[in-house]
């Protein structure tokens, strides 16, 4: 009976670094001590004293931490609390999220439009081809004199951005920034990080390879004649739940928008950085994307009020455009994000008097809206081609960032799960993990600038949490973990008829906004999750969840092996 799995004892399902910190979780009325067991479930490798008692700040339930950081062999084993039973199996190895890592960049194979995914690749999940996307019409609120309403053009390729099958321009952005930054941040590591997708033979390494299936597409977006950029490329309503090569509705571009714009300026400028080194690979590609944000640069500054605005404008025609907004009303950060990419690639010192870059020391953590912070991770990132002013620019913002990983780290000490993630309940809003994943690439950014481990540590923390050490007790990444997410918003693991859902995708994870209306147990913020398909609110994936989940994982990975 005491060898019950008790899904109190909270802990990172798949495992553990030998010399790193491990921690696990009770959840549960005060105890003193707990064991670690061998596989056998019998023999005792541990012993570890629990600590004092927290509370939980949202739902005001005591916790206890498990340190057994000290315990470094290698192997599987379970965590025992006297009689409350045990943990699920957990190991310890070298490269223990390598796994992880590569399947969460995976998930964007599965996500890609306009190819057949083949058993050689998709392995059971193989489906057809979805959205050609060969014959897009222009919507009506994206007509201009070249481009008359319903004019048909090509905008192949990029990934569905989440549970439905549509492609949006702003959340590419941030998207893609995130892929590009890692592969910026650790170049060395993926050099030898293969994931089987049709490109991994080539000479260029998957993690751009992947990313080239959007930028391609990203790059149709663009009007030629004025350097606009559509919103957002999709059907004029959600699809039902049915496989993508099902989903014929016609496809539409809608909308220029100015965060479209901005965002699409700042891709293009860091991938211009980025795959100038493949020349010879890719001709002409890394020019062509530095043309594509220069063009689309100058339409923001002939159109910095042309927010994306759905309501009011898609019913004003035929057919009305529903489907996800990104609507922003405030495009200062993207302004940021823009500038500071064009001026690390250009060295032009222009961009940085274009925009005020540093117009406070008000800092909030990426999202699809908020992107200022890609461009200081990217400048700091760049410290070694900066023009002598970006140079100059680089203390005061060093410690900026600093600060900020320190406010994230304040009070962790008293947190119930003693990681950064849900200090308040403020950090439970839709794609909560994603606000994690975030959370720790924030620390890491402070870990590079420092080298103090306590920002890595804490990053490992928000790892931790994201695969299982949290108030639901589920690891969000499908396929990994005891107690896996198996049913998310996602069409086509509803759709495809196996059991287990696509893997390597990132559940949004517990949002109290609850605005899908589908049943929950709880209100509780840190709680409010349910794994059943109608729950989008809580529990869809997305493009722009899965990229932060990649990065920390992937560099986690990579900062270890150091
Ligand atoms: O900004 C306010 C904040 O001030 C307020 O305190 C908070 C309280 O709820 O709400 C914040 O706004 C939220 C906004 O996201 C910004 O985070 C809204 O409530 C929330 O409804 C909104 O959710 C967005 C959702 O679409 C609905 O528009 C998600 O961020 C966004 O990730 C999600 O994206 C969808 C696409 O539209 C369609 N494809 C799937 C994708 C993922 O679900
Ligand atoms: O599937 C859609 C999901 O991708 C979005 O995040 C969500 C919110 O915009 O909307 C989902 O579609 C639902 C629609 O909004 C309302 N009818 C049910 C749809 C889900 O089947």
């Amino acid at each position: 009976q005491a060898f019950a799995q008790n899904e109190s004892i909270r802990l990172n399902q798949v495992g553990f670094y030998p010399n790193a910190p491990k921690e696990a979780v009770w959840v549960g009325e005060k105890q003193t001590d707990f064991v670690i067991l061998a596989k056998d479930k019998k023999k005792v490798v541990f012993n570890g004293k629990l600590s004092e008692q927290r509370t939980n700040v949202i739902s005001q339930k005591t916790t206890q931490i498990a340190d057994f950081s000290a315990f470094t062999k290698p192997g599987t084993y379970y965590i025992s609390i006297h009689d409350k039973g045990i943990s699920y199996p957990f190991e310890i190895k070298k490269d223990i999220h390598r796994e992880a890592a590569k399947a969460s960049l995976k998930g964007f194979y599965f996500q890609r439009a306009s190819i057949k995914l083949p058993e050689k690749y998709a392995g059971k999940w193989q489906r057809n081809e979805g959205h050609p996307d060969d014959k897009v019409l222009i919507h009506p609120s994206a007509a201009s004199k070249e481009r008359p309403e319903n004019t048909v053009i090509s905008s192949t390729k990029g990934w569905y951005d989440a549970g439905d099958y549509n492609k949006y321009i702003v959340n590419s952005g941030i998207t893609m920034g995130t892929l590009f930054s890692l592969y910026e941040d650790h170049p060395e590591y993926f050099k030898s990080f293969d994931i089987n997708i049709p490109e991994s033979n080539n000479a260029i390494p998957d993690l751009l390879d992947e990313s080239l299936w959007n930028l391609r597409w990203m790059l149709t977006m663009q009007d030629p004649n004025d350097g606009g950029v559509y919103h957002k490329l999709t059907n004029a309503s959600f699809d039902g739940m049915v496989m993508p090569d099902k989903a014929t509705k016609p496809r539409y571009v809608v909308q220029k928008s100015i965060t479209a714009a901005l965002d699409f300026v700042a891709v293009m400028a860091q991938a211009s950085r980025i795959f100038k080194p493949c020349d010879k690979q890719l001709p002409g590609l890394a020019d062509s994307c530095l043309t594509a944000a220069l063009k689309a640069w100058d339409w923001a500054k002939a159109n910095p009020k042309l927010f994306y605005r759905q309501n009011e404008i898609n019913k004003q025609f035929d057919p009305d455009v529903v489907t996800g907004e990104y609507g922003d009303g405030n495009n200062a950060d993207e302004w940021i994000w823009a500038a500071a990419e064009l001026w690390i690639s250009t060295k032009d010192d222009s961009y940085s008097q274009a925009v005020n870059l540093f117009p406070d020391a008000n800092l909030q953590l990426p999202t699809w809206s908020q992107v200022r912070m890609l461009g200081y991770y990217s400048l700091i990132r760049s410290e070694a081609i900066l023009t002598p002013k970006g140079k100059e620019a680089l203390p005061a913002l060093k410690k900026m960032l600093t600060g900020f990983a320190d406010g994230l780290l304040d009070g962790v000490n008293q947190q119930a799960y003693n990681i950064v993630m849900g200090k308040t309940a403020r950090d439970y809003m839709w794609g909560s993990s994603s606000h994690a994943a975030n959370q720790g690439i924030a620390l890491l950014q402070a870990y590079k600038i420092t080298a103090d481990k306590k920002y890595l540590n804490a990053a490992l923390g928000n790892l931790d949490y994201l695969l299982g050490r949290n108030a639901t007790g589920y690891s969000f990444l499908t396929g990994y973990g005891s107690k896996q997410v198996m049913h998310p918003h996602h069409r086509p693991s509803e759709a495809d008829g196996i059991v287990e859902p696509v893997p390597g995708l990132l559940s949004g994870g517990p949002n109290p906004g609850q605005q899908d209306k589908c049943t929950y147990t709880t209100k509780i913020a840190d709680e409010s999750f349910t794994d059943h398909v109608c729950s989008y609110a809580s529990n869809e994936i997305a493009i722009n969840w899965n990229a932060p989940m990649v990065y920390l994982a992937a560099a986690i990975e990579a900062l270890q092996k150091k």
